[in-house]
């Protein structure tokens, strides 16, 4: 996942908060300039999170960290409308770098006396109805779980289609190809989607048996689904 967002808006802290401390940070006088990167387990799936540098000058880090990204939290200040124009500015990066991907926004610091509740933000940034702004505090830890779980919870609904084809075919003597038979898929795309299930550790694959095993963590968020949206 990206954590990503203008500058100073609470990134680099959403990142420490959500993998309990153990995140590590290249930052040089209190601000990013490489990247954080933290871990997480959410119901058995192991949740990476890369929280970008917020300065306009460093695009090109951003650029770099989108590469390959499942979801973006996308990390707004609402106690100081000053960094809104920032903000913006890296949004067209992510709709430029990560156009079709999965967005929750958090409308951070709502500690802060002052700061603009999520539907506030969710105006002032012209954010669809359909896209989830949810209000956070790293000082308090407001939110920040359910801001997390909801973004998996979109995603395990996007996949979901795929997921279900998949499991009727798990552990079965020729799985792989009847999979593809069902998605109509080529060689090519299959090999494509079971890379990419395999690397983020959804499936273990036997090519030469054509048999593949999807992980027990994503056989029972299948069986239920709405458990990811209850906090740890
Ligand atoms: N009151 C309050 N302060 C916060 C919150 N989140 C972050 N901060 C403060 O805001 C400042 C910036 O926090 P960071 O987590 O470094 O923000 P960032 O987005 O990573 O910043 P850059 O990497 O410089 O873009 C720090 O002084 C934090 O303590 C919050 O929820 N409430
Ligand atoms: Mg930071």
């Amino acid at each position: 996942m990206l954590v990503t967002g203008g500058y100073h808006s609470g990134k680099s802290s959403v990142v420490k908060f959500l993998s309990g401390g153990r995140s590590i940070h290249i930052d040089k006088h209190e601000t990013t300039v490489a990247l954080d990167y933290g871990r997480v387990d959410i119901e058995g799936l192991r949740v990476h999170l890369f929280g970008t540098p917020g300065m306009k000058h460093f695009r090109v880090l951003r650029e770099i960290l989108s590469k390959g990204a499942d979801g973006v939290l996308f990390v707004i200040d609402s106690a100081d409308s000053r960094r809104d124009e920032e903000a913006k500015a890296v949004r067209r990066e992510v709709d430029e770098f990560l156009p079709d991907t999965t967005r929750v926004y958090l409308a951070n610091k709502q500690d802060v006396e002052g700061a603009r509740p999520p539907e506030v933000i969710k105006q002032v940034f012209d954010i669809p109805d359909d896209v989830p702004v949810i209000g956070t505090s790293t000082v308090t830890g407001l939110n920040l779980s359910l801001a997390l779980r909801t973004l998996l919870a979109k995603l395990i609904e996007k996949v979901a289609p795929l997921l279900n084809v998949l499991s009727k075919y798990d552990g079965k003597a020729g799985g792989i190809s009847q999979f593809a038979d069902t998605m109509k898929f080529n060689l090519a795309s299959t090999r494509k989607v079971f890379n990419w299930l395999e690397l983020r550790g959804y499936v273990e694959v036997d090519w030469r048996a054509g048999v593949f095993w999807l992980a027990p963590p994503i056989k029972s968020i299948l069986e239920r689904s709405d458990e990811i949206l209850k906090s740890s």
